[in-house]
């Protein structure tokens, strides 16, 4: 089975998305996500240029070969936009390999090891008590799991805090808007957002938090204790990990579970993380770090060290990154959560998916292949719009982490 035709498809149903398809001569296509929020272009141009020409002809059957050929061959290692590319190409091929078999993806990787998977959805508000309400909202809709993010009085544009309730946009302008950060008012506020969250909720939802980079590991560990009497599924991202080492810090100081990863690209960026048990959740996914092929290997390590999954599912991943994810979770032994945050009616009618949601659990579906595939008439209708994220400030000025 030859690949025939290789396409790059960008369309903004509501946000940017780009999608690789591959066509095969046998008539089977696959597609897969390939969308970086704010440098979507680059990947297309990477997919298009450098990526497209040396798959045509290729054997589609030849996952794992064609993986080390884009990762090895291209001399130039990892980063956000190759591992992205190569996402793209690994979930269509597995999407491919699915549907020649008449079998989803997960039967593929070894079969269920769950009946669903349990999401964790967006609670935000813009302030605490807008904010314990919608963890009510998403309790009654079935979710055993939420996120809260709340709008902090001296914060201008805190994290997390969007303009819809329900498909909460960071990208939003086509320069980045700026907002601006204050740590010592949020370290004295985030207590008290899951003080009254836990006194109107109760202990039976799972409660996360998104620090989205932006502390130091001191800092970190004092939010971490301060956060333990609400014991939390996880505090996320508290402090910027290039440097793997500085979790030590953190993780020494509290008992609150720390996970990591949205960002990261390849399984040289957790190594150190997981094999000195410095986390407790690795959030890599299907989309950013290089497909389902190199997501297990991420996986297979954390598996010893008893990190388990919490894949980053936030809007700007489209449905194809999330059918594929679903397979992925439905299987992955070690699986922790994964992030659901809804797309729009528009991207859903764009990208018509097999996955469905109930009671907290989302279920990949029983179709061949990942179960997502992607209308191009319509897609068509929805040109590419450029946006960016937000950057952050300090009130001096100094560039902070968004
Ligand atoms: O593109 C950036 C978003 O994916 C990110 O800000 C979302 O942190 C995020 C999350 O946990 O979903
Ligand atoms: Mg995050």
């Amino acid at each position: 089975m030859k690949i025939e035709s290789v396409k790059v498809i960008v369309t903004c149903p509501g946000r940017n998305f780009v999608t690789l398809k591959i066509v095969t001569d046998q008539g089977l296509h696959g597609i897969g996500d390939a969308t970086l929020n704010g440098r979507e272009k680059a990947v297309v141009a990477y997919l298009e240029d450098h990526v497209a020409p040396l798959l045509i002809g290729k054997d589609a059957s030849r996952i794992e070969d064609i993986w080390q050929l884009l990762y090895r061959g291209a001399y130039w290692r990892r980063g956000p936009v190759k591992m992205t590319a190569i996402a793209a190409v690994d979930t269509a091929l597995w999407d491919i390999k699915g549907k020649s078999a008449g079998m989803p993806v997960y039967q593929l990787l070894g079969g269920a090891s769950r009946d669903g998977v349990m999401v964790y959805g967006h609670a935000n508000g813009a302030d605490i008590q807008e904010t314990s309400d919608e963890v009510g909202r998403y309790i009654e809709m079935g979710y055993k799991a939420v996120r809260a993010q709340s709008g902090i009085p001296g914060v201008k544009g805190a994290y997390g805090v969007g303009r819809g309730k329900l498909h909460y946009e960071p990208a939003d302008a086509t320069l980045p808007t700026e907002t601006l950060w204050n740590t010592a008012t949020y370290l004295n506020f985030a207590p008290k957002l899951f003080d009254q969250i836990r006194n109107e909720h109760g202990a039976g939802v799972e409660l996360l938090h998104d620090v989205h980079h932006r502390l130091t590991p001191i800092e970190a560990a004092r939010l971490g204790q301060s956060l333990e009497p609400y014991r939390l599924f996880w505090m996320e991202d508290c402090t910027p990990a290039e440097n793997q080492e500085a979790f030590r810090l953190v993780r020494s100081k509290t008992t609150t579970p720390l996970a990591v990863g949205e960002i990261f690209s390849s399984i040289y960026d957790c190594k150190d993380l997981i094999q000195n048990q410095l986390i407790d959740y690795i959030r890599a996914t299907v989309v950013h770090a290089g497909g389902i092929t190199h997501l297990r290997q991420i996986a297979g390590l954390a598996a010893l060290y008893q990190v388990r999954t919490g894949c980053h599912g936030a809007t700007d991943l489209s449905p194809a990154c999330m059918g594929a994810a679903l397979h992925f979770d439905l299987w992955v032994p070690n699986f922790g959560i994964q992030e659901y945050m809804r797309h729009t009616t528009e991207t859903d009618e764009v990208f018509p998916h097999a996955y469905s949601f109930s009671d907290g659990y989302l279920h990949p579906g029983e179709a061949p292949g990942i179960g997502v595939d992607i209308d191009e008439e319509l897609a068509a209708k929805f040109p590419y719009d450029p946006k960016q994220l937000p950057i952050a400030r300090l009130s001096d000025g100094t560039m902070w982490n968004w």
